[in-house]
């Protein structure tokens, strides 16, 4: 029906009027304004890109990242509440400077998520929505090299994520929330060259 009523205004727009008086239909592409009306539309990217949750549930409340304009971006929780209800977790990066935090991935009754301490680099973090419990999981590349830990998913209790080390580049980890627990799951390509794995979802036969 629209299709039909774009033709329509189509050959009404095109038409002329000769010498005469007449009205003159002229040959139109048709076509040409469907693609206009696609154009104002606006079309769908084909490139979809990684969904990335930047806040999640933990059994104190929201977990999520905020700048208070003082501290930088930090992890902050909240049990919808303003004031009291919503405080800052732990300043990771002290000073102005943020740690910003990101990818927080909720496994079980904690929330896993990345980022930027001076003393270890982009690390693996996990909360359980008190500043008592955040803390490092594991300074994966030691010292003050991060290992940048990238695309966590939770999967059978645990967190699945790629990370890089000195031995291995970036390959598929897993961790418990103990540094003791957090291992590298397989090395893909041998050697430092990295696999990046990313992207995981669970399959339908209970695997990653
Ligand atoms: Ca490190």
């Amino acid at each position: 029906m629209l299709l039909a009523q774009l033709l329509v205004r189509g050959a009404s727009d095109a038409a002329t009027q000769d010498p005469a008086g007449t009205p003159t239909p002229q040959v139109v592409n048709p076509w040409a304004i469907c693609t206009r009306t696609a154009v104002s539309l606006g079309v769908t990217p084909v490139e979809v890109q990684p969904r990335v949750p930047d806040m999640a549930r933990s059994p104190a409340g929201l977990v999520f990242s905020s700048d208070d304009g003082v501290l930088g971006r930090e992890p902050w929780v909240s049990n919808g509440s303003p004031g009291a209800g919503t405080r800052l977790l732990k300043e990771l990066f002290p000073g102005p400077t943020g740690s910003n935090p990101t990818q927080f991935t909720r496994v079980g009754d904690r929330v896993f998520f990345t980022a930027d301490d001076p003393a270890v680099g982009n690390e693996l973090f996990v909360t359980d929505g008190t500043p008592a419990g955040t803390q490092l999981v594991k300074d994966i590349w030691p010292g003050p090299l991060g290992s940048f830990p990238n695309s966590l998913f939770a999967f059978k209790g645990m967190v699945y994520f790629s990370a890089g080390d000195v031995a291995h580049g970036r390959e598929l980890w897993r961790s418990d929330g103990t540094a003791a627990g957090t291992i590298l799951v397989q090395e893909l390509t041998e050697g430092v060259e990295d696999s990046s794995p990313n992207q995981f979802a669970a399959g339908g036969d209970g695997g990653l």
